[in-house]
């Protein structure tokens, strides 16, 4: 693996000549729109907790009112936030080739950009069901400023149970239907890049070994190195708006 602070021209050859691309993104694919990653230190009301120990059925099941704030405080933020060059070069580039996102985020930003094929391997902020009868709730929530004092979630019409965000939590299985089409996207494509992602998060992170194995041309954009970078063709020590813009052309 080669890692290069500008795109090689291998690079910029083999993203010419592919007909069907595919992006594995993670959470620095949104950070420069103003979305915390997961490993930067959140801001304001939540600096001092970790989103991993949050994100699982144990915080909620201890304490639902909590969890329920960070997600409406999440989803305030995601609201406020825009996608930036990287996102809208991704959508762009669907008028000249096959282009599917592969996204660990549950943020919006690839759809909000005019990407249209987009797999959720965990799941979405904007999507909720029932944590007991699991019925499915559309986009309705009060998110109004993040408030001091933790509120309870919604309970659900059906059966009375409460509401949660519709995301994958730590020790949760994924969402079938995503995660085969993005096994399928990854084995099937001319170039596979992988966008954003400290690649220590399973199973998603083993997607680009299906990739590597088949010899399939992957490029990762990150500013750092990660376990993935000695699996990928090259690292471009670069941010997703700056390397997205110049590959997508
Ligand atoms: C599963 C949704 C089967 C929620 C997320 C013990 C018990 C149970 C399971 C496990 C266990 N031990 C291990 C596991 C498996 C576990 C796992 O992998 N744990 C890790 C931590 C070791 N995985 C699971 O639990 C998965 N389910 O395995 O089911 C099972 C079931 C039962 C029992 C056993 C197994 C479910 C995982 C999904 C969790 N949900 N999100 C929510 O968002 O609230 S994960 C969440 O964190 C994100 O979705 C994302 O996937 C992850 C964060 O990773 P990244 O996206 O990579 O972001 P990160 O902040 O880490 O890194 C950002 C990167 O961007 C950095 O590299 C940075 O350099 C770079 N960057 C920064 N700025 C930029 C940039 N790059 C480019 N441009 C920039 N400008
Ligand atoms: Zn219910």
């Amino acid at each position: 693996m080669a890692a290069s602070s500008s795109i090689p021209d291998f690079a910029l050859e083999v993203v010419k000549k592919a007909d069907s691309i595919t992006v594995l993104s993670g959470a620095g694919m949104s950070a420069e729109s103003g979305v915390p990653t997961f490993r930067d230190a959140q801001t304001g009301l939540w600096e001092r907790f970790d989103a991993a120990a949050l994100a699982t059925p144990e915080a909620w099941n201890r304490d639902p009112d909590f969890v329920w704030s960070w997600y409406m405080w999440r989803h305030h933020l995601v609201r406020a936030t825009a996608p930036h060059a990287g996102h809208l070069a991704l959508a762009q580039w669907e008028h000249s080739a096959d282009v599917t996102i592969v996204t660990q985020n549950v943020d919006d930003l690839h759809e909000r950009a005019g990407s249209s094929h987009v797999h959720h391997l965990h799941g979405s902020l904007f999507h909720f069901r029932c944590a007991q009868c699991s019925f499915a709730y559309s986009d309705e929530v009060d998110d109004s400023e993040p408030h001091e004092s933790p509120r309870p979630p919604p309970r659900c019409q059906r059966c009375g149970g409460q509401i949660r965000p519709d995301v994958v939590w730590f020790g949760e299985m994924l969402p079938s239907k995503p995660w085969e089409a993005g096994v399928q996207a990854v084995d099937s494509c001319d170039v596979l890049l992988v966008v954003g992602t400290s690649g220590l998060v399973y199973p998603a992170a083993g997607l680009p070994q299906i990739a590597h194995e088949k010899g399939i041309p992957t490029i990762e954009i990150n500013p750092d190195e990660t376990p993935l970078s000695r699996e990928c063709t090259v690292s471009l020590r670069m941010s997703a708006a700056t390397a997205l813009p110049i590959l997508a052309r």
